[in-house]
């Protein structure tokens, strides 16, 4: 009895070797541990054999029975694995493709670096809990201006040259304009949603200005408002320097001096040290050592109460990033002219061609 189980176990180990797919394992499997299978007859007749017998037969038995099992098992994984890697043979992606067709001439589109940056940095304030908004390219002078504390005989509507529409008879009386900086979207925010609250809105803004290295008519910005109780100028702090750490990879030296914006009070231009010279003086930060990117500051009041937001009861911070400048930082470039030149060999050096 005992040679015969230790032959048939053989004679399974010699046959599941040669099983190429599943149904031909599992029939085996039915030839040996079904009902009728040659493993389980052997092993009902052990009814017949004497107690001495049973005692070394019953445990061999049962430990080939193991084995048999076991050794479908993995044949049947081993067959699953192998034509699971036949698939993906098939399905391959040949990415030599792009190359071959950069050959013939064919290129594909890539992000702009400043849709890079700004895509970066939507992901740095989405992950801390802001919102993220759009304004229109053509405002009213109450969103770009009055709402923010600036009206039509304030100073400092000089401090922004403006690019006007000749339309002064539209229909609610106001006119327009394209929008000076991105600020114009913080009342549309403001008036749209309950405080607490805590948004960017990136985009264009346009300004009727002399180019050189780093000033562009066409240039982008992105705002950012939170707004809550008791919110101070440690925490406007903690979140400038938390997005510059995370754009740069590293800490970034920053300065905080004070700046005038008629929406914020205190106002500040939180400066970075220019990247391009090391902070020794060049022409993007005109010889200063320093570059000016994030002016910001805490909420005016009369701004909150344009926004529906009575000052007694919240209070917060706003921000306007110069995105362009922020590229020129983190890719070293030394004229802001160069990003919107249309020039393929430029942009093409960046990340997504
Ligand atoms: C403003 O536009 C304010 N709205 C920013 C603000 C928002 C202050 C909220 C306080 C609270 P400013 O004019 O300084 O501020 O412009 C902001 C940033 O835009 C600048 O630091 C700079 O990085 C960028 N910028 C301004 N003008 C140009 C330009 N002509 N070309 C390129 N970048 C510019």
């Amino acid at each position: 009895m005992k040679e015969k189980l230790e032959e048939l176990y053989k004679k399974f180990e010699s046959q599941v070797a040669l099983m190429k797919n599943q149904a031909e394992v599992l029939n085996l499997k039915a030839e040996y541990l079904g009902k009728k299978g040659a493993l389980t007859e052997t092993l009902k007749s052990l009814k017949q054999a004497t107690v001495e017998e049973k005692k070394v037969i019953g445990p061999l038995a049962n430990d080939i029975k193991d084995k048999v099992q076991k050794q479908v098992s993995q044949k049947l994984a081993e067959i699953e694995k192998k034509e699971i890697n036949q698939k993906l043979e098939k399905s391959k992606i040949d990415i030599s493709f792009r190359d071959s067709m950069k050959d013939k001439g064919h290129f594909h589109g890539g992000l702009h670096p400043v849709t890079i940056i700004q895509q970066e940095i939507e992901d740095i304030f989405i992950s801390m809990g802001f919102d993220v908004l759009d304004g229109p390219h053509i405002e009213d002078e109450f969103h770009n201006f009055e709402a923010l504390n600036i009206p039509s005989d304030h100073p400092a509507r000089d401090m922004q040259d403006t690019f006007w529409f000749h339309d002064d008879k539209t229909p609610d009386g106001k006119r327009h304009l394209l929008r000076t900086h991105t600020s114009s979207i913080q009342v549309r925010g403001m008036t749209s949603r309950k405080p607490p609250f805590r948004f960017i809105a990136p985009g264009k803004a346009f300004r009727c200005e002399r180019t050189d290295a780093s000033h562009e008519m066409v240039f982008h910005q992105l705002e950012g408002m939170m707004v809550g109780k008791d919110i101070s100028v440690s925490n406007l702090i903690y979140f400038m320097k938390t997005l510059l750490r995370e754009i740069f990879k590293k800490e970034v030296e920053v300065r905080l001096r004070p700046g005038f914006f008629p929406f914020v009070e205190p106002g500040f231009e939180l400066d970075m040290k220019c990247l391009i010279c090391g902070g020794k003086g060049c022409s993007v930060c005109k010889q200063t050592g320093w570059v000016e990117v994030l002016p910001c500051g805490m909420i005016h009041p009369n701004v909150l109460k344009a926004g529906k937001i009575d000052p007694d009861e919240y209070n917060g911070f706003a921000f306007g990033l110069g995105l362009d400048r922020l590229v020129m930082m983190k890719y070293g470039i030394e004229d802001i002219r160069h990003l919107h030149s249309g020039d393929l060999r430029f942009v093409s050096q960046f990340r997504g061609f």
